[in-house]
């Protein structure tokens, strides 16, 4: 891991450190992620109205979050296979330490992957127990065109996120309405199959450590 340089962005509470993966740490987190994807296979949510997500998803960690007909809301276990997700691979947590530390641990850590036009739509996360917890998130893969906004509404700032980024998601950003817009398809070879990933830690639960 290189050193962590931290750029401050217009939306307070938004924290990005670009490129804080050098090639060989994101090749390794690759690694470490589709080994784990063989026991909990990506899948395709659908939305509580019953449509289909366009990006595919899993988890790892003791939560994993899930969307059905029955709602948003944190489980256990694969929706497909029942079982429990695999862990969150150990260098993402040394990464939380890094970065955002604090009281709480990551319980919870989402997978998206993004192929053949796969976009995210504005929303907001507030499905977890403490919303006063923040939310890590690391790029791999192809770029993409994230936007954010405050909470409230009103105008949104786009950026591009880079294969090996990171941000935090702390304070007034951790209700931030945000999205992806599009994936620059073909401008990273780092994925199998092409794409991009996109690894979300969240505190989901109640536990503290
Ligand atoms: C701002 N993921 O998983 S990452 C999500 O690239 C999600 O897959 C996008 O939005 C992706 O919910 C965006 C950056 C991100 C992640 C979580 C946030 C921004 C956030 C939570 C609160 C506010
Ligand atoms: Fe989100």
């Amino acid at each position: 891991m290189s050193a962590i340089l931290e750029v401050k962005t217009a939306v307070e509470g938004f924290r990005l450190w670009p490129g804080v993966l050098d090639a060989s740490a994101q090749a390794d987190l690759v690694d470490a992620v589709f080994t784990r994807l063989e026991a909990a296979p990506l899948y395709r949510p659908q939305t509580p109205g019953g449509r289909p997500f366009s990006v595919r998803m899993s988890n790892f960690g003791p939560l994993g979050w899930v969307s059905d007909r029955g709602g948003y809301r944190y489980q256990a276990t694969h929706p497909e296979t029942g079982r429990a997700w695999p862990d969150i691979p150990p260098v993402l947590l040394d990464l939380w330490e890094a970065t955002v530390g604090g009281p709480r641990r990551p319980d919870a850590c989402l997978v998206n992957l993004y192929r053949e036009g796969a976009k995210m739509g504005l929303h907001q996360d507030k499905d977890e127990a403490d919303l006063g917890a923040p939310v890590l998130s690391v790029s791999l893969g192809d770029a993409a065109m994230f936007r954010i906004g405050a909470a409230e509404g009103g105008r949104t700032t786009t950026l591009r996120l880079d294969s090996g980024d990171v941000c935090a998601l702390t304070g007034p950003a951790r209700l931030a309405r945000h999205g992806i817009d599009r994936v620059l398809e073909g401008s990273s070879r780092l994925i199998p199959g092409g794409g991009r990933l996109n690894l979300t830690l969240r505190a989901a639960g109640v536990s503290l450590r």
